[in-house]
This record gives structure tokens, sequence and C-alpha cells, in this order.
């Protein structure tokens, strides 16, 4: 056996852990299902929709008429402002605390028939102004901390409504996540004087060989530790710390990315490509200095649009594990089209 195809770990410099990769179990026989899916028929407008312009949410309240984006305010949150005077308990056994924050929908169009990819490159962008606009208002209160933007694609990752949207949830700590990539990223400055994905970025640009697609100013890639099959990460060239330090040619070159990489994931199985993505951006922690603004994108498809991949058994008491190697997916991302499956049959 090639030594390339050996059991071996990747470690994460972001998080500090590790993912077990076995790319020599690709070769074994494969019976599942590879079955395609109905073209799913959806209206541009749906009278049952609860995102649609003009139609009744929970409350009720009444969505405007709007064309373009629109935001309002969860009505079913998972955080809520007044749970600041939770009372909580400290002991070393018996730890809790208040999680106040707020959370917010962002429609990105009022077409119920529409995904990211099929937007043009600038109403991308305006929903990118939208998430951007948003972060800025959030971080105004004092008490949040940190604005995780996030989309949850598909049924299969449980989202309840194919209208297209993202949440945003602010909260007033840290969740697990960004502290980890914080404290990472901060570590990786003091050791070694530079910034962690910076330095990621351009050694990746040498090695080329998970590049998956980039402008001038952003980079799509599957990253050397990713788990899931298909996973990517999402870099801009320079230094920025949240979406409000982005100018507008830098939106509009990461709306140009965007489209570009989700049509690439659309193409690759021809179907809506399910996934949970969002970007970590920098907390409003003195401490954030390190923290380079990035998108991360999760999809669980592994070999059809039904065949997932699940993180069970070895995976849930020992650690992630994957067959096909980041090199694979990338090289499978890389010939797949910039033109939309739907596009091309029209
Ligand atoms: P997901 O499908 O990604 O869960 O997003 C739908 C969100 O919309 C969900 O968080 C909210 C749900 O709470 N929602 C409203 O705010 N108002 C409604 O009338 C229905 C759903
Ligand atoms: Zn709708």
């Amino acid at each position: 056996m090639e030594t390339r195809q050996y059991p071996h770990r990747r470690f994460n410099p972001l998080t500090g852990e590790w993912v077990l990769v076995s790319p020599h179990r690709l070769l074994r026989p494969w019976q599942g299902k590879v079955e395609r899916l109905p073209e799913d028929q959806r209206p541009r407008y749906d009278p049952d929709c609860y995102l649609c312009p003009g139609n009744t949410r929970a409350g009720p309240v009444r969505n405007p008429a709007y064309q373009s984006t629109f935001v309002f305010d969860n009505d079913f949150p998972a955080l809520l402002p007044e749970a600041a005077t939770f009372p909580g308990e400290s002991s070393a056994l018996f730890r809790s605390e208040g999680e106040p924050g707020r959370c917010q929908v962002v429609c990105f169009s009022p077409r119920h028939d529409l995904s990211l990819p099929e937007l043009s490159v600038s109403q991308i962008a305006a929903v990118i102004g939208a998430w951007t606009e948003q972060t800025r208002l959030l971080l105004e209160d004092p008490g949040i901390a940190h604005v995780q933007i996030f989309e949850n694609k598909g049924e299969l990752m449980g989202c309840s409504n194919p209208h297209p949207h993202s949440q945003i949830w602010a909260t007033c700590h840290l969740p697990n996540e960004v502290q980890k990539e914080l404290d990472h990223q901060r570590a990786y400055r003091e050791r070694h004087g530079s910034s962690l994905l910076l330095g990621y970025l351009a050694q990746e640009q040498q090695r080329s060989e998970r590049i998956v697609c980039a402008n001038q100013h952003f980079t799509a890639l599957v990253p050397y530790w990713a788990v899931w099959p298909f996973e990517t990460l999402v870099l801009p060239h320079r230094a920025a710390g949240r979406l409000t330090d982005l100018n507008d040619k830098e939106i509009d070159a990461l709306a140009d990315l965007l489209k570009r990489l989700t049509t690439r994931y659309d193409n690759l199985f021809q179907c809506s490509f399910p996934y949970s993505m969002g970007f970590h951006q920098a907390p409003r922690t003195e401490d954030a200095g390190d923290f380079q603004l990035h998108m991360h994108f999760f999809p669980p498809l592994l070999r059809s649009p039904v065949v997932r991949k699940f993180m069970v058994g070895f995976e849930m008491l020992g650690m992630p594990q994957r067959d096909l190697t980041p090199e694979q997916a990338a090289d499978r991302l890389r010939e797949s089209s910039e033109v939309h499956y739907k596009e091309d049959r029209r």
C-alpha cells in the first residue's frame, strides 16, 4: 500500500482537535443506496410559508411585502435578554449561568423557490450586507459579546422551512467553538508572531491541492483537517476580524465566491446540497485581536443526495473519522461546474 493510503490522524490548529483519516477504507465494496431524489418543485410564493412576503407568522405578525432581504426577531428565540437575572450556581460540580441574548431570522429573498446559488451575485451581496448590519447593531449592545450567523439548509439538517433564510444568535458568552478558535489563534500569534489563518492560507496557496476556488479577495478550500466529506473553509486574503471590517469590494467578492462554491456543491450530486454553514467572527472581548473572520461549510452528504455521513460509534466515543481524503474531496469539488445544473437545463 502507498504510504499516503495509511491510516493517520490530522491536527486542527484552530480547535486543537484531531481527526482520523482512513483512505484505504475507500477500497471496500459499497452496496448502499445511490438513488437520485425527485426534483423539488417549489412555488415562487407559498401562501402557507411563514417567511414569504405578506404572510402571517406566529404572534401573529404579518411580514412586510419585502423585495430584497428581510430581518426579524425570531418569534421562538432560543435566547432571551431577560435571562441576565437567572440565579445560576457556582460550585465545582454544579455550575450554571444565565445566557442573555437575542435571536433573529434573515430571509435571503422574497422568492420561496430559490437558494443561495440561484441568487445573483448582487442579491447575495445584499444578504451579506444584512448580516454585516446586524453584526454592527447587535454589538452596539454592551450585553452582547458574540454574533453567530448560520444557515441550516435542507431537511437533512433539520431545517424547518425551505424558504431561503439564515439565523443569527447573539450571546453574552462565547460559544465553545469560538472560544477554542480564539484561544488557538491567540496562542499561535504568541508563539509564531503571525496570524494562524493568514499563514495557513499562504501555505495552502503554495500547495494548491486543497483549493476549490478563489477570487481577488477570498479563497474556498477543503481544510487539511476537514471532518465532513465535503467540508470547506472560506478565508479572506487579508486580516479582518468581523464582517464589519470588509469593504464593499470585498463583500462583492465574498458574494461571488459563495455563489460559485454553493453552485459546485449543488452540481456535485445534482441536488440542493444540504449543509450547516456559518461565519466565525471576532467576539467583543479584549483579547480578540488575533481572531480572523472565516466561514465554515459542514455538509453531511457523502456519496449521493441521500447517503450521508453519520457521526456515530467510534466518532461519538472517540474522535471523528473520514475515509475520503480532503485532497480527494477538493478534486471532486474542483471538477464540479460553476454553472448550476438547473441553469444548464433552462
Ligand atoms: P430553521 O428552519 O433554520 O430552524 O429556521 C426557522 C426559524 O424561524 C426558527 O428558528 C422561526 C423558528 O423559531 N420562526 C419564527 O420566528 N416565526 C414563525 O412564525 C415560525 C418560525
Ligand atoms: Zn416562503
